[in-house]
């Protein structure tokens, strides 16, 4: 079998891509390992840029999130008992749109299939040949049968536990890595959100934030210790939890109800570099990772998508390999922006096991100063709403 490009990974980074490729006729198999309904039950990201935002557009599956997404024009930052509100639209002009991954996830799904596009699921064993050269292949097994594709690109979308990363040689690969000491605890819940707009909070129990999904559906997170696990958490314990560490008045208004989804998620930093091994190229969490705390993880997919998607249309539509030979630059750059951010972001808000008397006051100050300070705010806001592409 042929394909122009072998897309590794049918997560939100290799649907979108593949989308964007069928609408300028250059055709793309996926490969996914789980099944659909498997890929459509990880609760995962549910703030969207507006470049992330335009590239659906583009790809023809924006209809449901402009009817459902809620625009959020800006958040609030709780500490010390205070609460604050950082403006997005009057500081960058640009909001961000609450859409669940899952639901994009959906709709990039339901686009695909409408299109006729190949998406092969359970899928093992997959490998990716001569990646260095001009002729490369993928193979894979499925069902017990072994199967080969010959392509003129592999897009490694598979994540960060996929194989993609590890088909580049380890004497031509950096990577530089993070950990950060506890994790965070998410549930689901079909309650109305505690507020309109996503809460974000320092407390001296460690950091909570409050998200959401819908009128009727919400997220919630607190930082938790590695060691635990989501059974150690019963509902009521998670609940009283969260609200010791809100302000009192958000606290008091919080609806709580039984948990649809709870788990626990490891913090990380971590970039490789390069993005790209000649016809190879990595695509989100496969090259990258971010601490969730910025809500960049899913969005530096998509700019890595954007650059991707525009280095193989250059190549198909006018011969020209410039955005190829680019594209681990363009991306980095942008990527690393991102991990600065998604970093800061994360040390403002988590308590520290090592984290001394001096250690919190620096972070009381630079919350002070995010807080009274416009051109803090504006830096803030830019990041928050995604940089330029
Ligand atoms: P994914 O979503 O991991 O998809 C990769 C796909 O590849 C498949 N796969 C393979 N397929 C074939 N062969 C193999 N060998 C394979 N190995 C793996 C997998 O089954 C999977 O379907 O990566 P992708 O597409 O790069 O997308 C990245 C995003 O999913 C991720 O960055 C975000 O979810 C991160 N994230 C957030 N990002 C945001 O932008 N905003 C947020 O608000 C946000 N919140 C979050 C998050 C991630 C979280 N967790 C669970 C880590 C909140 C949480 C709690
Ligand atoms: C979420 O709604 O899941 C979410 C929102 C903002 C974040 C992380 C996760 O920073």
């Amino acid at each position: 079998m042929r394909a122009q490009v072998v897309i590794i990974g049918g997560g939100p980074a290799g649907l979108l891509l593949g989308q964007l490729l069928h609408r300028r006729g250059i055709e793309a198999v996926v490969l996914e390992r789980k099944t659909r309904d498997y890929v459509l039950g990880r609760i995962r990201a549910g703030v969207l840029e507006s470049g992330l935002v335009a590239l659906l557009e583009e790809a023809g599956v924006a209809n449901r999130l402009r009817a459902e997404g809620f625009v959020h024009d800006g958040t609030r930052i709780a500490a010390g008992g205070e609460i604050f509100h950082v403006d997005f639209k009057a500081l960058t002009g640009k909001p961000v749109i609450v859409y669940g991954q899952t639901e994009m996830t959906r709709d990039l799904y339901d686009a695909r299939a409408a299109t006729g596009a190949r998406t092969v699921f359970e899928v093992d064993h997959v490998a990716i040949h001569d990646a260095d050269g001009d002729a490369p292949f993928v193979t894979y097994a499925q069902s017990g049968a072994e199967h080969r594709i010959d392509c003129d690109f592999v897009a490694g979308c598979d994540g960060f536990h996929g194989i993609s990363r590890q088909a580049i040689p380890l004497n031509l690969r950096r990577e530089y890595e993070k950990t950060y000491p506890f994790g965070w605890l998410g549930v689901l819940s079909r309650t109305p959100p505690v507020d309109e707009e996503l809460i974000y909070a320092n407390s001296e129990r460690g950091f909570a934030l409050c998200s959401m999904r819908n009128d009727n559906l919400s997220r919630y997170y607190i930082q938790c210790a590695l060691s635990d696990h989501p059974e150690d958490w019963t509902d009521a314990a998670f609940w009283a939890e969260l609200r010791r560490r809100l302000p009192e008045e958000i606290a008091a208004r919080l609806a709580t109800g039984p948990s649809i989804e709870k788990s626990i998620a490891p913090l990380r930093s971590f970039v490789t570099e390069p993005m790209r091994w000649g016809r190879l190229f990595l695509c989100g969490d496969a090259a990258h990772i971010v601490p969730p705390t910025g809500a960049k993880g899913l969005n530096l997919a998509a700019s890595d998508v954007h650059y991707l998607y525009h280095a193989l249309a250059q190549f198909y539509e006018e011969r020209d390999r410039e955005g190829i030979e680019r594209y681990s630059e363009r991306a980095l750059l942008r990527v690393w922006k991102a991990e600065r951010f998604s970093w800061w972001f994360s040390s403002l808000l988590h308590r520290y096991p090592d984290q001394n008397p001096f250690d919190l006051k620096m972070q009381q100050a630079e919350l002070a100063f995010l807080r009274d300070n416009p051109a803090q705010q504006r830096a803030f806001a830019e990041n928050y709403v995604g940089l330029p592409y």
